[in-house]
C-alpha cells in the first residue's frame, strides 16, 4: 500500500522516467516485458496515427467534430493498460489511447466520430461505457456500475475519466462523495490538460493541485507525471488493485492538450506559442521512443515507416465505413431501456405521425 499515504498537499509529482528517457526513480518502473512495452508504444503511435487521419478528413468534410487527443497518449494508455478485461472503463469523450486498450475498433471509433451512434455498438463483452459529452456524469454511472459489481459479490474495478473543467460540475463532487462512502471500487482518473475548452486551470480551481480534492472524500489522490507512460503505468497497476480490495483511489494526470479543444475550436485566441512550447519537450511519445531506443527495442528509422503503417491502416479502417447508413429514427427511442417505455413509445409514434403529414403536405 505504498501510495495510500502519498500527500498531495505538499505537491510532489510522481515521475518514473523524465524527459530525455532516463528512469529517475528504478523503485518505481513496472515490471513490463518487452511485448508489453511495444504494446503500449504501440496503443500510442496508434492512437496518435487516428488522431491525425481524422483531422485531415475533418478539414476536408468527411468528419464531423472531433476533439484530439495528442500530448495525452500515456495519460490515456497508461491507465487503459492496467485495466482487467472484466474491469470497466467509462470515459469522457477524450480517452482514445483507453478506447484502444479496452478493444474498442479503430473502424467502430471512426464511426462514431463520423456521426453513427452504431459507432458506440463495440460488442457486449467490451467492459466500455460510450463517449459521455455531459461532463462529468459519467462519474456518477460509474459509482453506480461499482456498487452493483459489489451487490452482486464481483471484484470488478470502474475506471472513470474527466478533465480539469470536470471537476467543477456537481456531478464530479457527488460521485466522489458516494464513492467514499460507499467504498466503492472506482479509480476516478482526472485528465488535467491544462484547459477547460478556453479557461485556463487559474480560472477552473484555487486548490493546490486535483489531486487533492480526494482528500475532503476520504479516498488517496496521487500526482502524476501523465505524459510519462511509466508512471502512469506503476500508479494505475496500484490504484487498480487498491480499489478492488479497499476502495477509491483519485489519480490527476498531470498533462497537456497539444491541439484543438475539438475542430471547432482555435486554440490561438486564449493561449499563445510561449504557453505550448515548453510541453513540445515533454511529449510522451518521444519520451518513450528514446527510452525504446535505448534498450534496443526500437531504432529511429523504423519510426517514420511504423507512422505510415498506421496511418493506412486508420485510412482502411475509415473507408470501411465513410457513407455508412445514417441512424434509424426509432433507434433514438429504442435503446434507452431494456423495453421502451409507454411514454417513449408516445413520443415516437407522435414524431412518425409528424413525419407522415410532413410527407403527405409536401406533395
Ligand atoms: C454539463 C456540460 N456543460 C458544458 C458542456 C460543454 N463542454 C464540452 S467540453 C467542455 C470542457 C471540458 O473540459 P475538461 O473537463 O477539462 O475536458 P477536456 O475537454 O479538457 O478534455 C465543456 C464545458 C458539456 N458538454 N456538458
Amino acid at each position: 500500500m505504498q501510495f495510500e499515504k502519498f500527500n498531495p498537499l505538499e505537491d510532489e509529482m510522481i515521475q518514473v522516467m523524465d524527459e530525455t528517457g532516463e528512469i529517475v526513480d528504478p523503485d518505481l518502473l513496472p515490471e513490463l516485458s518487452d511485448e508489453e512495452l511495444l504494446k503500449l508504444y504501440h496503443t500510442m503511435r496508434r492512437s496518435r496515427a487516428i488522431d491525425s487521419v481524422a483531422l485531415n478528413l475533418q478539414r476536408q468534410g468527411r468528419m464531423l467534430t472531433y476533439a484530439p487527443n495528442l500530448g495525452q497518449e500515456a495519460a490515456q494508455v497508461g491507465t487503459g493498460f492496467a485495466l482487467k478485461e472484466t474491469d470497466w472503463g467509462v470515459p469522457a469523450f477524450r480517452e482514445l489511447g483507453m478506447w484502444l486498450s479496452k478493444g474498442w475498433t479503430v473502424d467502430k471509433i471512426l464511426q462514431y466520430w463520423y456521426g453513427s451512434e452504431w459507432g458506440s455498438h463495440h460488442g457486449d463483452d467490451i467492459r466500455l461505457l460510450p463517449v459521455s459529452v455531459p461532463i462529468s456524469s459519467q462519474y456518477q454511472h460509474a459509482v453506480g456500475i461499482g456498487m452493483a459489481t459489489r451487490l452482486r459479490g464481483e471484484k470488478d474495478v470502474v475506471m472513470a475519466y474527466t478533465g480539469d473543467g470536470g471537476t467543477s460540475q456537481g456531478d464530479f463532487h457527488e460521485a466522489l462523495n458516494f464513492a467514499g462512502v460507499y467504498k466503492t471500487p472506482t479509480v476516478f482518473v482526472i485528465q488535467n490538460n491544462q484547459y477547460a475548452i478556453s479557461v485556463p486551470r487559474v480560472m477552473q480551481t484555487a486548490s493546490k493541485n486535483y489531486a487533492v480534492k480526494a482528500l475532503a472524500y476520504g479516498m488517496p489522490g496521487i500526482l502524476v507525471d501523465g505524459n510519462d507512460i511509466f508512471a502512469m503505468v506503476a500508479i494505475s497497476r496500484w490504484a487498480v488493485e487498491y480499489a478492488r480490495e479497499n476502495g477509491p483511489v483519485l489519480i490527476e494526470a498531470y498533462t497537456f492538450r497539444m491541439g484543438a479543444h475539438t475542430t471547432s475550436d482555435d486554440p490561438t485566441k486564449y493561449r499563445t506559442d510561449e504557453d505550448v512550447e515548453p510541453w513540445i519537450a515533454k511529449d510522451p511519445m518521444i519520451r518513450f521512443e528514446k527510452y525504446l531506443i535505448n534498450k534496443g527495442l526500437l531504432k529511429e528509422d523504423e519510426i517514420e515507416p511504423l507512422i505510415e503503417q498506421f496511418e493506412d491502416e486508420v485510412m482502411a479502417a475509415y473507408r470501411s465505413i465513410e457513407h455508412s447508413s445514417d441512424t434509424e429514427i426509432d433507434e433514438i427511442f429504442k435503446y434507452h431501456y431494456a423495453e421502451m417505455t409507454p411514454q417513449l413509445q408516445d413520443q415516437l409514434d407522435e414524431y412518425l405521425a409528424y413525419l407522415k403529414g410532413a410527407d403527405s403536405n409536401a406533395q
